[in-house]
């Protein structure tokens, strides 16, 4: 023990006494900075020492993580102890302890416990799990508590994850580029692994695990299948050797077509012996190097991947041949909802429902379908999609898209925490009213033991990360709600910016009030009253709501807001495509109806007269006009908060935030401007008054042309 003790006070003491970093982000929100006023005393009367029996890999990362943030918050490198200590915290498990004065039943493996107590006369903090991992994830929350400036005199927490899979989905591709990326190239430096392995590595796991993330995908959905292959597979080990005492597990994406690609198959049909084979011996393969590999992740029959149907076997076929081969090792199969086919007349945002809904029951108990939040892509707003309730029988797994594509991508100050949150309290009324979309996630609706969440990763080699330090935010809140689907976005942001810049409520709540309208912001400049997808060809930057002449018709923006002289947006009701009927009765009843329609699901649901009043007593024009405007006065308005906080925040971040709100406001006067600019065209009605022209003709608007915007594959 003493010469432990000794190694972490070498170590500790040369951290405090190196310069301080610069605030560039890096160390997101475990900067730790030093605490003010009378916090610092408040927390080192808590944490006078360590008391840390454990010595397994993860729990050596809990009592590391400790000493580690202690000793940046105050300045002191805290003692490690053997021995009950007045103010010292207590990291215990049943094995490490002999016996615990607090109960850990129902908490699982990952769960954990936070109580105030009296050990031999001596007021301590016991952080008790079952599992080491539960310890880590323990300690992750007792910080958090001190961070945020939580009371730490009578702690009494009891913490479990209600969702067991929750995972950061890399679309992170071979040759170091990301799809949908804005935060740099990969992190995964896939050529000089496995015998390069850098300390980002151990700090995206910390940052991972400090929120409750499980897992991980390594690499794209749209696969390539080299990543099967013999040097890959150990490239992958040697991640997942990093991750394994933060409790994340890898898992891979895979390419149907992998067993013709390497092997020469001559068919990749999941009704033949040879196929199943071969993936059985290829899982056989990855899991003798990780032999605790998460599963695979599927992308099939959608945008061009090849998969299952193409042999005429369904998506239950396919899944199911997976998951027989990882069966035999406790893994299992994520397979994708996301399709919409070529030769399909449907309405799109109905046909993952249309093929999905009838296999309900055919999957094996190993398998999960991952559903988008809505039915199109990861719009700024979209309803929640129908699937969720819709198949009882399987376990829906939710997919939330934490880069930004569609939401400003690397720039835009806009928290995702509010979006996220509007979809998992969504009510599908499945088995009638509080049936929400989180209770299809949790498994607590149907009683599915398999549950999981994925979040597509906004991480690349960006110092900060994220591409900003606000799109930081989105990854926490991500982690955050995955633990627990019931948190609010608002206290979540609260969290986040109390850790990321300063518990002081004159930071906090300009910075979290600035964070909670910023996405309904987004979607009054880009697509307001339930509009979507006019987005840029390809890169999806920028506004297109003109384009017209793509090959599919879904790929078209008009496809989507089918504006014409009459009005504008997409009749989804018995008179037009009918995708009101595929959501539970009262439901369906309620988007059927333009009058019981939520006003900001209108346009999805309704093709409504430029001149139709709504609810505020204006007409549909005015009210789309006056959204756009209130887009952009809000951006304005953030810029102005942004400079009141000048002199509470580093000058490297806010230099950053100042800049990224700059380009902000442009893009959202660009969107508001070309969207009014053509709409006006179709409808033909002036603006109302106080509204200002666009700044440029739509002619002006259209030539616009980004052949090198950034996350494009
Ligand atoms: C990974 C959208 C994106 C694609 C993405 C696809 C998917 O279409 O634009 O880049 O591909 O979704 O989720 O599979």
């Amino acid at each position: 023990m003493l010469a432990r003790l000794f190694c972490w006070t070498i170590a500790s003491a040369m951290a405090a006494a190196s310069p301080a970093m610069a605030e560039d982000g890096y160390d997101l929100w475990l900067r730790h900075a030093k605490a003010e006023g009378s916090m610092p005393q408040a927390i080192a009367r808590h944490a006078t020492a360590i008391m840390a029996p454990g010595n397994s890999a993860t729990a050596l990362a809990a009592r590391d993580e400790l000493v580690r943030s202690l000793t940046k918050i105050g300045g002191v490198v805290p003692a490690l102890t053997d021995a009950p200590q007045e103010g010292a915290i207590w990291l215990a498990t049943l094995a490490s302890a002999g016996n615990l004065p607090v109960k850990l039943d129902g908490l699982g493996q990952e769960g954990y416990v936070i109580r105030s107590l009296t050990r031999n006369g001596r007021a301590m903090t016991l952080i008790a799990a079952n599992s080491d991992i539960g310890l880590l994830y323990g300690t992750y929350a007792w910080l958090r508590l001190a961070e945020t400036g939580a009371s730490l005199d009578r702690l009494d927490v009891r913490s479990a994850p209600r969702v067991k899979l929750r995972l950061l989905n890399h679309w992170d591709n071979l040759d170091g580029t990301v799809e949908r990326g804005y935060a740099g190239q990969s992190i995964w430096d896939w050529w000089r692994l496995p015998d390069w392995k850098g300390p980002r590595y151990t700090d995206y796991a910390r940052a991972n695990a400090s929120i409750g993330i499980n897992g991980t995908v390594l690499n794209n959905v749209n696969a390539k299948s080299d990543s099967l292959t013999a040097p890959y597979i150990a490239k992958a080990a040697a991640l997942a050797d990093v991750f394994r005492p933060y409790g994340i597990k890898i898992y891979l994406s895979v390419k149907w077509t992998a067993p013709m690609e390497l092997s020469g198959l001559k068919t990749a049909d999941p009704m033949d012996p040879q196929v199943a084979a071969w993936w059985k011996a290829k899982a056989n393969e990855i899991y003798k190097a990780i032999p605790d590999f998460g599963g695979f992740l599927v992308k099939a029959n959608s945008e061009g991947q090849p998969g299952p149907q193409d042999y005429k076997r369904s998506h239950a076929d396919g899944a199911n041949m997976l998951a027989a081969a990882v069966k035999p090792h406790g893994g299992i199969v994520m397979w994708r909802a996301f399709v919409y086919a070529h030769d399909n007349p449907d309405d799109r945002a109905k046909q993952a429902y249309s093929d999905f809904k009838p296999l309900d029951g055919q999957f094996a108990d190993n398998v999960l379908v991952q559903v988008k939040n809505g039915a199109i892509d990861f719009q700024p707003r979209e309803p929640f999609h129908p699937l969720f309730g819709a198949m009882p029988k399987t376990p829906l797994m939710m997919e939330f898209q934490i880069t930004k594509e569609y939401l400003g991508q690397s720039t835009h100050l806009t928290y995702l925490g509010p979006l996220f949150e509007e979809t998992l309290d969504a009510d599908t009324y499945a088995k009638g009213k509080g049936s929400t979309v989180a209770k299809v996630i949790d498994g607590s609706l149907e009683g599915h033991r398999l549950t999981g969440i994925a979040g597509v990763a906004n991480i690349g080699v960006d110092r900060d990360w994220s591409g900003s330090i606000f799109n930081q935010a989105d990854w926490y809140a991500f982690g955050r709600l995955a633990w627990n689907p019931d948190l609010s976005a608002e206290a979540i942001a609260r969290e986040w910016a109390a850790q990321t810049f300063s518990p002081d409520p004159k930071v906090v709540d300009p910075v979290v009030t600035m964070m909670m309208g910023s996405r309904e912001a987004a979607v009054d400049y880009m697509t307001p009253l339930g509009l979507a997808h006019l987005m840029g060809t390809g890169h999806h930057y920028g506004p297109a709501p003109w384009i017209a002449d793509l090959a599919r018709p879904e790929w078209n923006p008009v496809y989507y807001h089918k504006a014409d002289m009459r009005g504008i947006g997409f009749d989804r009701t018995k008179t037009g495509s009918n995708a009101v009927a595929q959501y539970a009765p009262p439901v369906a009843k309620m988007f059927a109806d333009p009058k019981t329609t939520p006003e900001r699901d209108l346009l999805w649901f309704h093709h409504v007269a430029w001149d139709a009043k709504l609810k505020s007593g204006e007409t549909l024009w005015n009210s789309l006009v006056h959204h756009y405007d209130e887009g952009v006065a809000y951006v304005a308005n953030m810029q102005k908060t942004w400079e009141r906080l000048r002199p509470a925040v580093d000058v490297e971040r806010f230099n950053q935030t100042k800049a990224f709100l700059g380009i902000q406001y442009r893009e959202a006067k660009w969107w508001r401007d070309a969207s009014l600019a053509y709409f006006q065209s179709i409808a033909n009605r002036p603006l109302p008054s106080g509204s200002l022209p666009p700044e440029h003709d739509l002619n002006w608007y259209k030539a616009q042309n980004f052949p090198y915007a950034p996350g494009h594959p």
